[in-house]
């Protein structure tokens, strides 16, 4: 059963004008598909072909060097599938509950959230994600280079943003921080972090 290029959770203008809907025909329907492509090329005729994508990113993080190219395929169809669901028309805003209470606790409250999750974002030399995880049951701000996942380093992730430039050079050009500022006030699906916080 080959790894499949799932749907994006709502239409390409959907978050538009903050991301626009030529950058998700591209990075969904060229760039993540290339990923899966690319990773099912790498697996067929393996053991790996019919295990969980969670299952390859894990096994292929043990046997490094050697599994790069599986590894940065497998985190990379990971990752988007991830970033897709990060995000909704009409985001941003504020959490509640106990996500907002996990950030006030061990992250020193929301607007310092927002600045230290931007500043990962934007000094993130080259291509990477910045990320908000939960690791050791604490909160945490992580940036990762290139496919990198937190999954690899035994930490949930609850929130991404990609920071590779075809994430935002046709909007923004080389202005990653507006990108960024854009997706924490306007894209930013805080129920979907929330349910990945349990
Ligand atoms: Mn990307």
């Amino acid at each position: 059963m080959a790894f499949e290029l799932p749907p994006l959770p709502y239409a390409n203008d959907a978050l538009a004008p903050h991301i626009s809907a030529r950058t998700l025909e591209f990075h969904h329907g060229k760039h993540h598909a290339a990923y899966v492509n690319n990773l099912n090329g790498l697996v067929k005729d393996t053991p790996l072909a019919s295990a969980s994508l969670e299952e390859v990113i894990k096994a292929a993080a043990a046997d490094l060097p050697a599994k790069q190219g599986v590894f940065n395929n497998a985190a990379q169809v990971w990752n988007h599938t991830f970033f897709w669901h990060c995000m909704k028309k009409g985001g941003g805003g504020k959490p509640s509950g106990k996500l907002l209470a996990a950030i006030e606790s061990d992250l020193g409250g929301f607007d310092k959230f927002k600045e230290d999750f931007k500043n990962a974002a934007v000094t993130q030399f080259g291509s990477g994600w910045a990320w908000l995880v939960v690791e050791g049951g604490k909160l945490k701000i992580v940036k990762t280079a290139n496919a990198d996942t937190p999954l690899a380093h035994g930490q949930k992730a609850l929130l991404t943003v990609d920071v590779w430039e075809h994430a935002y050079y046709l909007d923004y050009q080389n202005r990653r921080p507006d990108f960024v500022q854009a997706f924490l006030d306007h894209l930013v699906n805080w129920d979907f972090a929330a349910q990945n916080l349990g």
